[in-house]
């Protein structure tokens, strides 16, 4: 049988429902390229919304150097958040939900302005932002061993499966994310640590590639919609009874366990 864009959204989600990974689309679809996965994405979006999901935000992938160095791929990119993605702070993370999920902190945004690329800066796409949060994302590839090329990590939705935003939110005027520190630590031990630079040299970078890039598709991003902005640090191996936290300079500190 070929493939095509419904085949590839069908075959994602199929692994994500029965939590079982499984190989490249690209070795048996050289043809899915990148425009094309992003159809793919989109039409996975669609297909959760269909299922009484709803669109809440985007995230950006492979902003810093530590993710695209573990992962061998140089290119950022975005995807889509819903509601059924977000955990409340405090609500242990379920394995067995899921395939092999790893952690990673984020400085996440809040958007109170809508913002149309193209042509956004960083400093015009601060000036969108509402407030700014310390944020988790869960990533869980459905491919195995996390091993992809970018259009298949693209059209997967870039790995995403469950976040956590902090429910205090700073104001972004008066701070300086280049500089907002981050500890990652596991079971009280630090392990990894990070500033808002880590992140395209500012976080507010990240959120201005993506106004530019989903501009280029059409898209807005909307006043409301919570943005991750990508992982600070490489991403940990959550495990039963692990508790992973997040130090910030400035915006607090999240745990979360895996159960
Ligand atoms: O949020 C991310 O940076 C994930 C991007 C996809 C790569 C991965 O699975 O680590
Ligand atoms: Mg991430």
């Amino acid at each position: 049988m070929s493939w095509d864009i419904d085949r590839a959204v069908t075959e994602l989600l199929d692994r994500e429902s029965t939590k079982t990974d499984g190989g490249r689309i690209t070795d048996e679809w050289p043809g899915l390229d990148l425009p094309t996965a992003y159809q793919v994405q989109d039409a996975l979006l669609r297909r959760k919304i269909d299922a009484g999901e709803q669109l809440v935000g985007v995230k950006l992938g492979l902003t810093s150097r530590a993710k695209q160095q573990r992962m061998g791929i140089e290119s950022p990119l975005t995807a889509w958040l819903t509601d059924a993605m977000e955990l409340p702070v405090g609500a242990p993370v379920r394995l067995d939900e899921l395939i092999h999920p790893r952690i990673e902190p984020e400085i996440v945004f809040v958007m109170g302005d809508r913002l149309a690329g193209p042509g956004v800066t960083a400093a015009t796409a601060m000036r969108a932002v509402r407030s700014v949060h310390a944020g988790f994302e869960v990533i869980d590839s459905r491919y195995r061993d996390f091993s992809f090329a970018l259009p298949d990590v693209v059209a997967d939705n870039a790995s995403s499966s469950r976040f956590v935003v902090s429910g205090d939110g700073v104001s972004p005027d008066g701070l300086d994310l280049a500089l907002e520190g981050c500890l990652l630590g596991i079971d009280g031990q630090v392990v990894d640590s990070a500033t808002g630079a880590a992140v395209q040299g500012h976080p507010g970078e990240a959120l201005a590639l993506a106004a530019n890039a989903l501009g280029a598709r059409g898209i807005e991003i909307e006043p409301g919609w919570v943005v991750l902005t990508g992982g600070l640090t490489d991403a940990v191996f959550l495990e039963p009874g692990r508790e992973v936290s997040a130090e910030f300079t400035n915006l607090g500190t999240l745990r979360v366990v895996g159960s």
